[in-house]
């Protein structure tokens, strides 16, 4: 029998192939033409200047800020009001709202973005004159905030040199509430050529035709936009920083390209404004799944960013002015105004301001580190226990089987479709018996039918989204056919959504328990796509609790969704263990909820490269653990593209494999040779560098400091680098990676920034980089890897079928001397799954390598160390024989490997004890010592040390 459902994915890949007409241009958006007009008008007009000032404010020195009034010289009857705060760190924050308008702007942002408030500052001096208020601040009081009050305009200095500027190009605007009769008697006096001053002073301002101010129709939806205008338009300006970044997610360069001016790319500004874009282009500032308003503007001397807190469509123009420096012009839809300025002044000083705000990925479970094998779909659970075998017999590891949206019965998530799957928990065991996971979709849409117990609960809950109306339910088209959407913003839903997931009944509501607590969850169409609705959207006129509309939260929806799954998946268990939640939309915070992934991307070389970029780009807006579909979503990569898509997937913080329904299947174990072997010693490269992966997840969920770091971060102050964005370092390991991502490709060119030795990582050769290249043969077979001079890389070379099986394997540490004889590194481990390192249930070890050396003679001795860092940093209860520790306590170190001695040593031993057995070969100068089986525990302090004279 065809189900409804059935029919819909029949038709789904004709009906949905890629239109550029089911998405908006600027110029057939409303509020994104009168923000571009104003624009234009400025730049026509010599005399132009913004006609908002503010009130003098009342001030005493230390107060961390000042609210105060704000006119308008157009509307002088429309109030606003004006706060500028200073907080911990010289964050700036900066709010504006309408006062005693006709209506509500959305404020709400804020609170689903930031982690708490931020705490204010205590050092700050302001003075003020007739013209302005000064602010200074700072450790160095070289931080200065400059509020001019007519026009209003505010400038932050660092050392006397303009960082940010708001308004300084005049362009603020927020479009006050009125009413349509008010409107149309605007437009009736102006038709009639009648002088009142405020209304032609407000169309030199605002333009004289009051373009889609109360409807707007794309394609076969109106938007009824019954509150009218309300967008808001703001230019920020960084006079003295050549490259932005950020904004996520775009399909384009990491530094960030003009939409306007001379050297404009594109014709569009970049827009914010999830959506489910199929077949999406792979050169484009379209908007796509997820939006995070943080762009960084970088410098050789400095880098400083803008947290613009608005959950509405946006659009930001670029430019990159010849005088030097970059405007960007910020238009959204509604909401207040609400911007961050984060001081620097390095990048990674950025990072960790941000994350002060929006918090950082926490440290997710250890397993979802390893590959993921998923398909749409692995059809039945004898199909996903033969897929296992597979991988198996041919000896390719994974951790994670995923299941799309077929397992489910009329896709009715959390619902097995019994003909298929009849023993979803034994298929989940059987997974799991081998320390496997299983990850299972559910996506957002509700099938509106009172035999599925979700969608009848959360009807009588009353928390389903609502039509315009304000009254019943929102009912859309996704896969079940008709549907509805459960609002997360309604806390009615929150302890809902938590029982759905106990895989034990309570209070005899449904519940999964045809589920085990280790499942990990896919959130998907989180946009939210509806197949029928405007830009396969939500209608903006929907209404969400408290009476918003979706225009004023649309981009923070998904996040709304991953967040309650997140927060589902832990309530599972008592005491919590970590979830994996993987998402498509994402917002300004989702970094605290789990992964996410570039969704539907082609299997194209042109995909493949710009998924590098995409990653990188979402690492700069704080949500590091991303990933694309290896092999592209849609078609059928040949092998030579699949075997580089692994690699690529090797090197990204989420490493999952995906394709569509209608594509061949190409698991690994599908693969001829050579590729099928190439393929496999991809992914033990990656389990073997599983240490390595997690200790930069240790420090970016404290740090904020992305695990792909891109040149600009990793040397700020090298200009060269700071258009790079196709190769990249990982954490701060020292591994430095090109990833091939062109056909036919037999060499690369690495771009170094320093006058550092780096060597091979497979074949040990160093290089000393000329004209700050390095170049590396790049066969099919060959990965452009480099260690940088001056690290320690911790692996564990055995192979294994998942990760689990890992956690009593010795480690191997490969130790790259520097220039000067010197390295180091670190190791973090913990159980990967419990919250247990909260407690200091944890080993973290730091390695060093220190060179003396005789005055021209080189190096005389190397001493080898392990320290414990766990015990100079954690806080609280930190114990070295820790529950942890004593677990791992029988893990060796099996082999030490030394890169970079130019002679064969004269002994090797442990300090204070017996010689080790070692091996030292040399090859044009290049020297390798491998030390076999050191006899240490990676638990322990030990020191080894290597004389040469
Ligand atoms: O659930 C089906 C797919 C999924 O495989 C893909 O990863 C998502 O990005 N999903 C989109 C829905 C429809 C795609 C045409």
């Amino acid at each position: 029998m065809w189900s409804p459902g059935t029919f819909l994915l029949l038709l789904l890949p004709t009906v949905l192939a890629f239109k550029p007409s089911d998405f908006k241009t600027c110029s057939q958006s409303g509020f994104c033409r009168r923000g571009r007009a104003l624009a234009e008008r400025s730049q026509e007009l010599s005399s132009w200047h913004s006609p908002y000032s503010i009130e003098p404010p009342e001030l005493s020195p230390h107060q961390p800020g000042f609210t105060t009034n704000v006119h308008s010289s157009v509307y002088p009857n429309v109030k606003f009001v004006l706060d500028v705060i200073i907080h911990e760190e010289g964050i700036v924050r900066v709010r504006m709202d309408e006062e005693n308008g006709l209506r509500k702007r959305y404020n709400e942002a804020t609170q689903w973005a930031l982690i708490g408030e931020p705490l204010l500052s205590d050092d700050v001096l302001w003075t003020v004159d007739s013209k302005k208020a000064k602010a200074v601040y700072g450790s160095k009081k070289d931080m200065e905030l400059v509020v001019d009050f007519n026009p209003l305009k505010i400038t932050l200095f660092r050392g006397g040199v303009e960082q940010v500027v708001l308004n300084g190009r005049g362009l603020l605007h927020m479009e006050h509430f009125r009413t349509k009769e008010d409107s149309k008697l605007a437009e009736h006096i102006e038709g009639e050529g009648q002088s009142v001053l405020q209304v032609n002073s407000a169309a030199w301002f605002e333009g004289d035709t009051q373009d889609a101010f109360w409807d707007e129709t794309f394609s076969t939806w109106t938007d009824t936009k019954p509150k009218g205008p309300e967008s808001l338009s703001l230019d920020i300006t960084f006079p003295n920083h050549a490259h932005v970044y950020g904004i996520p997610q775009h399909a384009t360069n990491l530094s960030l390209p003009s939409t306007t001016g001379p050297t404009a790319r594109y014709t569009d500004p970049f827009r914010l404004y999830n959506a489910d874009v199929f077949e999406y282009l792979a050169d484009s500032p379209t908007s796509l799944y997820g939006s995070i308003p943080l762009m960084h503007a970088h410098s050789a001397t400095s880098t400083v960013a803008v947290f613009n807190a608005i959950a509405s469509e946006t659009w930001i123009d670029i430019t990159h002015v010849e005088k030097g420096g970059v405007e960007t012009h910020w238009i959204s839809e509604s909401g207040i105004l609400d911007v961050f300025l984060l001081p620097g002044p390095t990048p990674a000083d950025v990072f960790t301001q941000y994350a002060h705000l929006t918090g950082t990925a926490p440290l997710p479970a250890h397993w979802s580190l390893g590959y993921h094998q998923c398909r749409w779909n692995y059809v039945s659970s004898d199909d996903v226990r033969g897929v296992q075998d597979r991988f198996d017999e041919d000896d390719f590891p994974v951790d994670v089987f995923w299941l799309d949206i077929e397992y489910a019965e009329d896709h009715k998530y959390f619902m097995w479709n019994k003909k298929t799957f009849p023993d979803p928990v034994e298929m989940t065991k059987d997974v799991e018996a081998v320390e496997r996971k299983m990850v299972i979709i559910v996506d957002p849409h509700l099938k509106r039918s009172n035999d599925y117990p979700v969608y009848k609960r959360a009807s009588e809950l009353e928390v389903l989204v609502k039509p315009k109306s304000g009254e019943g339910e929102y009912e859309g088209w996704c896969w079940p056919g008709s549907s509805s959407w459960i609002d997360f913003f309604h806390p009615g839903s929150w302890d809902f959504w938590i029982s759905l997931f106990k895989t034990d009944t309570i209070d005899s509501q449904w519940s999964w328990t045809e589920s085990t607590n280790n499942v990990g969850i896919w959130n998907d169409m989180n946009e939210p796509s509806v197949f029928n609705g405007p830009e396969i959207t939500m209608p903006k006129d929907n209404i969400h609790y408290g009476g918003w509309e979706h225009r004023d939260v649309h981009n923070i929806n998904g996040m709304l969704f991953a967040n309650h799954t997140f927060q589902a998946a832990e309530a599972r268990t008592d005491p919590p263990r970590r979830p994996f939640v993987l998402t498509r939309a994402f917002y300004a915070g989702s970094q605290r909820f789990g992964a996410m992934w570039t969704g539907d991307n082609l299997g194209t070389w042109e995909h493949m490269a710009v998924g590098i970029k995409m990653v990188l780009a979402n690492g700069v807006g704080g949500m590091p653990f991303a990933g694309s579909d290896v092999g592209g979503f849609f078609g059928n990569p040949e092998p030579e593209m699949l075997v580089r898509w692994y690699v690529v997937g090797a090197f990204s913080p989420f490493f999952r494999a995906h394709a569509h329904i209608d594509t061949k299947r190409r698991e690994p174990y599908l693969l001829e040779e050579p590729y099928k072997s190439l393929v496999r010693d991809i992914l033990r490269l990656r389990y073997s560098m599983l240490p390595v992966w997690y200790t930069a997840f240790r420090e970016t969920s404290e740090s904020g400091v992305p695990i792909l770091r891109p040149q600009y971060v990793m040397f700020p102050e090298d200009d060269a680098g700071f258009g790079i964005d196709d190769q990249f370092y990982v954490g701060s390991s020292g591994l430095l990676v090109k990833p091939v991502t062109e056909k036919g490709v037999k060499e690369v060119s690495v771009y170094i920034a320093e006058d550092q030795v780096y060597y091979d990582y497979f074949t040990n050769q160093p290089h000393r980089p000329k004209n700050r290249q390095i170049t590396l043969p790049a066969n099919l077979d060959q990965i452009p890897l480099l260690i940088r001079g001056g690290s320690i890389i911790p692996t564990r070379e055995r192979p294994r079928r998942s990760s689990p099986l890992m956690k009593h394997d010795p480690f191997t540490l490969r130790i790259a001397l520097d220039t000067s004889g010197n390295a180091r590194g670190e190791v973090y481990l913990d159980d990967g799954e419990t919250y247990g390192y909260g407690k200091g249930d944890v080993v973290w070890r730091g390695f060093g390598a220190e060179s003396t050396k005789r005055k021209g003679k080189g190096i005389g001795a190397v001493r080898i160390s392990s320290v414990d860092l766990a015990v100079r940093t954690q806080v609280g209860a930190y114990d070295p024989k820790n529950e942890f520790a004593r677990s791992v306590g029988d893990v060796r170190v099996e082999k030490l490997v030394v890169l970079g001695l130019e002679k064969k040593p004269l002994s090797v031993g442990l300090e204070g004890g017996s010689e080790l057995e070692w091996e030292f070969a040399s090859k044009d100068g290049a020297g390798v010592l491998v030390i076999k089986d050191p006899a240490v525990r990676v638990v322990d302090d030990w020191a080894v040390v290597v004389k040469l004279e």
